[in-house]
């Protein structure tokens, strides 16, 4: 383990975004795993890291002062930047292009939208958490298009899966997949790369 770079997170999609980025950018770092039941996430400690009390949050102490990084869709580009075509094709041109626009449909269109529903329900307002989280559904199955090829974004594996994934996982029960061929093929594939294990078990209980 390598400890100049620090992973503060719990088991949530964006923490696990995160890390799953990290692990499939082959980049060295160590998980620290906050209780959000029990509130750590409001631990001054952490606040002085994250004043927001969320997580993720990276800490990278090879920069002086230490780089913090409290935003998941930020810790997927400082690890597409340390290891260049992992997450992305590394020249910038076509392909990269699609990679954004797949990525940033999830990101604004998908996971936006589904922390909005998450906040409503949390203050009572069911029924209008419930058309977004519908909204959410149909964007998910509307996505099914981009699988022309293996991965979201063409025919490799980049950060436009690593996002659409952790929102799909989120879903998952709420998803028709009998009706969602290339989607499920595709969801059973990204779950079952090694990296992608990794990352999803790092903040689990142990
Ligand atoms: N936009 C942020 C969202 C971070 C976020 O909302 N984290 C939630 C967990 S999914 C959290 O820390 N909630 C704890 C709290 O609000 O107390 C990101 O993508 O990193």
């Amino acid at each position: 383990m390598n400890p100049k770079i620090e992973l503060y997170g719990a088991p949530t999609g964006n923490s696990l975004r995160a890390a799953i980025a990290l692990e499939e950018a082959g980049i060295p770092y160590t998980a620290r795993r906050l209780n959000l039941q029990a509130n750590e996430q409001r631990d001054l400690s952490y606040l002085a890291l994250n004043p927001a009390g969320k997580v993720p949050t990276l800490v990278d102490h090879s920069s002086t002062p230490p780089l913090v990084i409290n935003q998941s869709n930020a810790i997927i580009q400082f690890a597409d930047a340390k290891a260049p075509g992992r997450l992305a094709p590394a020249h910038r041109g076509p392909k990269r292009d699609r990679v954004f626009d797949r990525y940033f449909f999830f990101v604004t269109d998908v996971i936006g939208p589904s922390h909005a529903a998450f906040s409503l329900r949390q203050a009572g307002f069911n029924d209008a958490a419930t058309v977004i989280d519908q909204r959410v559904i149909e964007q998910l199955v509307y996505s099914e298009r981009f699988l022309t090829d293996d991965f979201m974004a063409g025919d490799q594996f980049s950060m436009a899966d690593i996002s659409a994934f952790t929102i799909a996982a989120s879903f998952r029960d709420r998803l028709d997949w009998a009706v969602l061929s290339r989607l499920s093929r595709w969801f059973d594939a990204i779950e079952a790369r090694p990296a992608v294990q990794r990352g999803l078990k790092v903040f689990q209980n142990h």
